[in-house]
């Protein structure tokens, strides 16, 4: 199938593009590469030491006999989005293209309405061109666990259905989120809903959780293929950072008590999710929800789980609990669904020691390059 992976520079596309690539697909990758340019304005760097995105695809091609197209520029054009469009003429498009970080959409005013702008107009544009020119088009958009929040009830797919008052409809399952980027996500919600509904596209929201680890088969295979993996107060994420931070003898960084619990997923399992929503497309009309995730945690337990397998690695682990940066519910009720994935093939990659001593070992290996200075958090969610 020919797939258009937007975003494919970033931590959760580049792994996609070129495992999707790996299975047969015909792949296009298109970025701005404004991720790059955040970290540089943020100076913070990626653990790993990533190669220019046209190294890395001519690289790709070498080691595969692979090719895949580049388009460089933002979704936010619509000209440029529309005429790279047509010239790849996609089957699937596959949408990571956003501001992902809740931090950095909490910086400021600026920053708030950055990430807005960019995630809610870029997928609106999106959903232009394939009214326009791909009607038949799949398009699969990431989205992400916390558009749900924490409610007091478990959390289905999507939907939920309801009695009121003698009457019962399947309705939007209530959001609840707790950053300005988690809202654009529930903007784009709404907007590709609606647009399923008025204009019959067919579209897939995977409803992803926190995705932890970097070593795919494809992007393991050569050192200018490596993929990106953050630590810093920004946009490193809850467990890649807990293993950073064992790795150079940081403490751990639980904000608040640490009963928060999330949805998590290795990157392997991303991959996978994202070539079965390909692989199955949705009806036309259809606005399907998938939760993307294969098993719940609370942050206190990822901090154990790190600190002793650290601790039978011989590091020396300390857990701190920092006040709390963030406003959101640190002991709560939190049981989500996540069958559907499963139902259509997904084997889950759980948890394991062995994933942990190889993302430690990983860290290890890249610990030269961490700037001890990016790791505290700097955002506060109060003014
Ligand atoms: P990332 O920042 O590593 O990659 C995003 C990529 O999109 C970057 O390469 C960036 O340059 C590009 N991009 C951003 N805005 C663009 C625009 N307007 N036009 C073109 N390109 C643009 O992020 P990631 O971690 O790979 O996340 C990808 C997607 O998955 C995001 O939508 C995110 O919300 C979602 N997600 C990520 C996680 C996670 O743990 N990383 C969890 C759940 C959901
Ligand atoms: N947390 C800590 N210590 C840290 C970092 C985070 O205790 O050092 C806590 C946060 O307070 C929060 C939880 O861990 O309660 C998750 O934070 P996170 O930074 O790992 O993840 P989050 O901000 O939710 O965002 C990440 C991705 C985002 C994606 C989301 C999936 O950056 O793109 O949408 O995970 S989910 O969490 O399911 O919404």
């Amino acid at each position: 199938m020919r797939v258009l992976v937007i975003g494919g520079d970033g931590y959760c596309g580049w792994a996609t593009a070129l495992y999707l690539s790996n299975r047969g697909h015909e792949v296009a990758i298109l970025d701005s590469l404004v991720r790059r340019h955040w970290d540089m304005q943020l100076q913070s760097e990626t653990l790993t030491p990533i190669a220019p995105i046209q190294t890395r695809l001519q690289r790709w091609k070498d080691l595969t006999g692979k090719a895949i197209d580049l388009f460089i520029g933002d979704i936010n054009d619509y000209i440029f989005l529309e005429q790279s469009m047509l010239q790849f003429q996609p089957a699937a498009v596959v949408h990571f293209g956003e501001q992902r970080s809740a931090p950095f959409s909490m910086i400021d005013r600026e920053h708030a309405v950055l990430t807005q702008t960019n995630n809610v107009v870029g997928t609106l544009n999106l959903l232009y061109v394939i009214r326009d020119h791909f009607p038949d088009c799949h398009l699969v958009k990431l989205g992400t666990m916390g558009e749900y929040g924490t409610p007091n009830i478990d959390i289905e797919e999507g939907y939920i259905t309801i009695e009121h008052n003698g009457r019962k409809d399947t309705l939007p399952y209530p959001k609840q989120p707790g950053s300005f980027y988690h809202l654009s996500k529930v903007h784009d919600t709404h907007n590709i809903h609606f647009a399923c509904k008025i204009w019959g596209i067919r579209a897939t929201d995977l409803n992803q959780g926190i995705v932890y680890g970097v070593l795919t088969e494809e992007t393991g295979m050569d050192e200018l293929l490596i993929n990106r993996l953050d630590y810093d107060g920004v946009f490193g994420t809850a467990l890649n950072r807990f293993c950073i931070q064992a790795a150079v003898g940081h403490p751990l960084t639980v904000y608040g008590s640490g009963g928060q619990t999330r949805a998590l997923l290795d990157i392997r399992d991303t991959v996978r999710c994202v070539e079965i929503a390909v692989n199955n497309p949705a009806d036309k009309g259809e606005f399907r929800v998938f939760n993307q995730f294969t098993e719940m945690f609370s942050i206190n337990d990822l901090a154990m789980l790190v600190k002793k397998a650290g601790t039978a690695m011989g590091l020396d682990i300390e857990v701190n609990n920092l006040d709390n940066p963030r406003v959101e519910l640190e002991e709560h009720y939190f049981n989500a669904k996540n069958t559907k994935l499963i139902d259509l093939g997904l084997e889950p990659h759980y948890l394991s020691d062995s994933l942990l001593d190889s993302l430690l070992n990983f860290a290890i290996k890249y610990k030269q390059r961490v700037d001890e200075k990016q790791i505290l958090p700097k955002v506060s969610w109060r003014k």
